[in-house]
Order: structure tokens, then C-alpha cells, then sequence
């Protein structure tokens, strides 16, 4: 649901084309028609008011600024193609000083928010050192500087972004925020990407998910440190945590066992697992209640780094935002925070660089050869990693289950 990392692209300039010499101020004004006869009847159909409409875009102009443009008129800008882009081993993820100075604050304001965060934890279910890590990860504790405005930058992308349909929804989202008055437009802060507040709800999150904990019959989740994070707590229960499990362990997965088990759809008793040899990477025994529930083998670079167990509650924080190194970085924060955790044990390992566009052929490779990948996208999810370890196995190799330069030499 979060639209992450908008911040790390540059915005590109605009040319006009030639032949429409379209301008700023040209695109400006099919904006304010825009809301006027296409946004407004919509708005309206939705129960938001002309006076509330109105005075969400009083002063409001476009976002330039903003990266995904495809403004009207205009060449479109030259961007590099996603297949070019590198991707990135798995550990780049997981700077270590930056966790451990969002375990330290997560510490202390875990202790500081104590009273509201065990209200917090006895209504939703939700541990409060996951809900702290999120808020931690996700706006610096709420310290971060959130300065756009919702309404310009998701009106702007719903206008002339690369994904209007998308933000076409949110700002209708937003305007029935402004409609129930639990926020006043300009206070209403989001970043580049138009999420929003200390949790970094899109406005249809918010409306989902977000509550009002402090009692005061608004739903803040911009200064209201208890909204905030009884939001995120409601946001993780409604999408099914699973109160008294944990997230997660890391493991050793045993020679002779493979990677290629990984998988949410490979579910089995912990109990199993163990059965097989995997162990704690701590050497502590799971939790009796533990190995009784549903485990899955996860193995985010194969076997070039850290392996784990996780329980459904893994997948309840991918949820939040769809990556599994998301979900074991909030994982792992919340161990430290709430339970003495520090890094993974297992290091990880140099995998070597690859373009997504190399990724994407290895990916069409197995494909032709029967196995579900998951798309030929240029990631490597779980469906990719095992598909690998299961292609090693059948020719004879050790499964490693991760994509590297020497495998794509290997596949024809
Ligand atoms: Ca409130």
C-alpha cells in the first residue's frame, strides 16, 4: 500500500513537443478544467461537498516536481527503462547502523509510549515492538519532515502521472477524509508519493484503516502519537495477524534439506520443519506453541544468506508494503526492540550484480521450461528463488536458489 523510495528518483525536465508547443501554464488550466468537469461530478457522486471540493484546490497548482509525469502535450521525458535498472543484493537492504539507531529510539519510545502501546496491543493483538518498528521505518517515529500536500501531489499524479487510475481513486479517497473533517486540506501532509502521515496511509488506507485511540473524535494520524499508532496496529490486525505468534525466526536449513521449500503456499507444521533438521539459528528450541502452527521456509538470497522460518504474521506485514525484505527489516527491527535482537547471524553473502533485464531472461528460460516463476519481471521472488533451486537440483547441482551472473551463463 505504500508507494516507498519516491524520493530517491530525480524529477526529469519536460520538453515540449514542437508540434503542440504545449506550455505550463497551457497545462494549468486543463488541470482547473479537469476538476471542474471531470473530477467534481465524480467527487460529488461520492458525497463530497462543493464548499469541501472547493476548497481543497483553492491555491492548489500542479507538482512539477513530482517524478512519473506525463504531462499533456509533452515529449514524454527520457527515463532509464526499469529492465536496465541493477538489481541490488538482498543486504544493501539492512544498514546496519541505521537499524541500530532506530532500535535505540525504538527503545526508548517504546518504554516512553508504554501505557498506550499495551492499550494498544490488548485491543488490536498486534506486539508493540512491531508496531513501533513500522513507525520507526516508515516516518522516523513521526520525526520525519513530511512537508507536500496530499491533495497537490495526488491530484497531480491523478491528472498527468504514469499511473492515473491509481490516484484518481486516492484523491477521491482524500476528499471524503476533508468531507468527515478529521483534517483541514492544508494540513493534510503526505510525501512525493501521497502517503500520508506518521503510519504513510494512502488516503484509501486511511479510510480502511486509520482510528482515532486519543479519544478526541479525529483521526490523527498526523500529531497524534496514540491515532498513529493504533492505526498502523488496526491496519495489521484487519489484515489478519495472528494475535501471539511471532513474526519469524532466523534458521539453519541443514545439507541435504533444500532451499527450494520456500514458499507462503508451502506452509507446514513448524513441527515439520524440525523434522527435517532445521533448526534456530540461536540454538533455542521454537516455542511449543510455535512448532504446532503453520511455518514457512523463507530464503531471501538463497543460500548465499540468512534463512528463516516465518509464521503468517510475515505475511500480514508485507501487507503493509509488499516486499519480503520490508517485512524481515521491520522483523528484525522489532526483535531489537523488543527483545534484545541484534543482526542476523548469518552474513550476507556477495551474490554478484545483475540488470533486472538479465534477471527477466533467466526468469523466460525456466518458464519455457515448465517452471512457475511468477512472471518474467526482473525480481526474484520466492516462486523464482525455489524454481532455480528445483532446475539445480534436476541437473544435478547443489541448490542455491538465487539468481547469479554464472547461473544465466548456464541457462541457454
Ligand atoms: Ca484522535
Amino acid at each position: 500500500m505504500i508507494l516507498a523510495f519516491a524520493l530517491l528518483f530525480a524529477a526529469a525536465p519536460f520538453a515540449a513537443t514542437s508540434s503542440h508547443a504545449a506550455t505550463r501554464a497551457g497545462v494549468e488550466a486543463q488541470f482547473r478544467q479537469w476538476l471542474e468537469t471531470d473530477l467534481w461530478p465524480e467527487a460529488r457522486r461520492a458525497g463530497v461537498s462543493k464548499p469541501v471540493f472547493e476548497s481543497a484546490f483553492s491555491g492548489i497548482s500542479l507538482d512539477w516536481d513530482l517524478p512519473d509525469l506525463e504531462p499533456p502535450g509533452f515529449a514524454k521525458p527520457k527515463q532509464r527503462s526499469q529492465s536496465q535498472a541493477e538489481f541490488r543484493s538482498p543486504g544493501a537492504y539492512f544498514d546496519e547502523k541505521r537499524l541500530q539507531g532506530l532500535a535505540a529510539s525504538g527503545r526508548s519510545l517504546m518504554a516512553k509510549h508504554a501505557s498506550t502501546l499495551r492499550k494498544i496491543e490488548d485491543r488490536y493483538g498486534v506486539p508493540a515492538s512491531i508496531i513501533v518498528a513500522i513507525w520507526g521505518r516508515e516516518s522516523g517515529f513521526g520525526r520525519a519532515k513530511i512537508p507536500h500536500s496530499a491533495v497537490r501531489v495526488i491530484a497531480t499524479k491523478a491528472f498527468m502521472s504514469t499511473r492515473p487510475e491509481l490516484f484518481r481513486k486516492e484523491i477521491l479517497a482524500a476528499l471524503k477524509i476533508l468531507e468527515r473533517g478529521d483534517v483541514s486540506a492544508s494540513a493534510m501532509k503526505g510525501s512525493w508519493a501521497g502517503a500520508m502521515g506518521q503510519p504513510q496511509f494512502l488516503p484509501s488506507s486511511y479510510l480502511d484503516h486509520a482510528v482515532d485511540f486519543d479519544g478526541d473524535g479525529k483521526r490523527d494520524i498526523w500529531n497524534s502519537t496514540a491515532d498513529s499508532l493504533a492505526s498502523i496496529a488496526n491496519y495489521l490486525a484487519q489484515s489478519g495477524w495472528v494475535r501471539g505468534r511471532d513474526w519469524g525466526f532466523e534458521a539453519v536449513i541443514p545439507e541435504g534439506v533444500t532451499c527450494a521449500l520456500e514458499g507462503p503456499d508451502r506452509a507446514r507444521p513448524i513441527s515439520a520443519l524440525t523434522d527435517m533438521g532445521i533448526i534456530r539459528i540461536s540454538g533455542r528450541p521454537f516455542p511449543e506453541h510455535e512448532r504446532r502452527a503453520a511455518g514457512m521456509v523463507l530464503v531471501p538470497a538463497g543460500t548465499y544468506g540468512p534463512e528463516f522460518v516465518v509464521t503468517p504474521n510475515f505475511y500480514v506485514i508485507k501487507e503493509y508494503n509488499n516486499s519480503d525484505l520490508y517485512a524481515l527489516f521491520i522483523g528484525n527491527l522489532a526483535d531489537r526492540i523488543g527483545h534484545g535482537g541484534s543482526a542476523f547471524v548469518t552474513p550476507w553473502g556477495k551474490t554478484g550484480s545483475m540488470l533486472r533485464s538479465d534477471i527477466a531472461r533467466l526468469q523466460a528460460s525456466l518458464e519455457r521450461q515448465g517452471y512457475d516463476v511468477g512472471g518474467a519481471d526482473g525480481l526474484p521472488g520466492y516462486k523464482t528463488r525455489r524454481s532455480i533451486g528445483e532446475w539445480q537440483a534436476r541437473t544435478g547441482q547443489k541448490p542455491t536458489c538465487f539468481p547469479t551472473p554464472q547461473l544465466l551463463g548456464a541457462q541457454k
